[in-house]
């Protein structure tokens, strides 16, 4: 592993940084951070920008998952400009939980005025702090100091955060006790693939695709972003049997095609990437078990063997696209740390 290159060292210090941020997780009194919202009662929406986004719409497949509650999860954008379709009943309805790791996005701090302004009461989830904490009393700040520009370890740990959060309001002591075990898993898992991962991303490859469905759609999305932004590769995602109704014509020789494989629905996961796999694309899976057929089909297969329950291996799933990203960034010549186009937080 290049020890030169920052978000590879950030990539691979993952399981210290989840050790520190569960540690600190269990000392926090959840109920104070959402009193006067319980989830039964107000529909919450997750609110975030980029990777954050993307992260709200895991944090909320997690909590609907987790408490059976309907949840939404929304670009900081659109409630800035379609705020009736972002929030239908108004504002005053809802329970909004801010994701900004910097705390300084403009869009994330525009929505926070206009709901202070309202008298909207919301949360903030962030690593860094800045203007954001300080605009709530109901804070969830991740002990996470991340230098690169893209978000690794601030993305997987607020995951957790919030996990940790829905698991504790489902007083779910199974799902807490998993999450306990992720970051040994991790370790050993890393330990694995890594290198794989690295020789993997030596193959050329022009179109990118990764698939998801469930919970896994958004963690799709995320990797296709680490993608776009350590590589400037562009890459697209989709639910995977989605990916059959048009989007497939870009498969072929020099497509790469990355599923994650759900335990739910692999059933009919796996044979999409197959068929793409025969129309000649570069296939890579993730999966937490393996089936013959999927063996055949991933050119590389990253296996987890979670012993825990879907939902707590999202974190999990979305570090081999982060590695992949860098990987083939390397590749291609260019720097992970300064990816093109990119600032660290986007002001505007
Ligand atoms: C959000 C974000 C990231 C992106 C880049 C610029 O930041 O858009 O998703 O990868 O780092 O900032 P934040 O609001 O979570 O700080």
């Amino acid at each position: 592993m290049r020890h030169d290159v920052i978000t590879l060292r950030e990539i691979h210090g993952q399981p210290h940084v989840w050790r520190e941020s569960l540690h600190h997780l269990g000392k926090i009194d959840y109920q104070r951070l959402v009193s006067g919202f319980a989830p039964h009662e107000v529909e919450w929406v997750f609110v975030g920008c980029g990777t954050s986004y993307y992260l709200a719409q895991a944090a909320a497949s997690s909590l609907s998952g987790l408490l059976g509650v309907s949840v939404r999860a929304v670009p900081a954008s659109e409630i800035l400009l379609f705020p009736s379709l972002a929030m239908p009943k108004g504002a005053a309805a809802y329970f909004p939980i801010l994701i900004s790791r910097s705390g300084h996005t403009s869009e994330v701090l525009q929505v926070a005025e206009a709901l202070t302004r309202q008298n909207v009461p919301f949360m903030a989830v962030t690593c860094d702090g800045r203007e954001l904490e300080g605009m709530t009393p109901r804070v969830l700040k991740l002990p996470v100091v991340e230098e690169s520009t893209v978000m690794t370890s601030s993305f997987t740990s607020m995951l957790l955060g919030l996990q940790y959060l829905a698991a504790t309001l489902a007083k779910n002591e199974a799902f807490l006790y998993a999450l306990q075990t992720l970051p040994a898993s991790l370790e050993e898992l890393l330990e694995k693939y890594s290198s794989r991962i690295e020789k993997f991303a030596a193959n050329q490859v022009e179109d990118v695709a990764f698939l998801g469905q469930g919970a896994l759609y958004p963690i799709a999305s995320e990797t296709a972003l680490k993608v776009m932004e350590s590589s400037s590769t562009y890459a697209q995602y989709f639910h995977t049997l989605e990916f059959r109704h048009g989007p497939k014509s870009i498969a072929g020789p020099g497509t790469l095609v990355g599923a994650l494989i759900s335990e739910t629905g692999s059933d009919a996961e796996v044979p999409v990437l197959c068929e793409m796999k025969r129309l000649g694309a570069t296939t890579m899976a993730v999966a937490n078990t393996a089936s013959v057929a999927l063996r055949e089909c991933a050119d590389l297969l990253i296996e987890l063997n979670l012993p825990v329950p879907e939902l707590a291996r999202l974190v999990v799933y979305v570090v081999w696209g982060q590695l992949f990203g860098s990987y083939y960034g390397l590749q291609k010549g260019l720097n992970p740390d300064m990816p093109k186009n990119l600032s660290r937080v986007v002001t505007i």
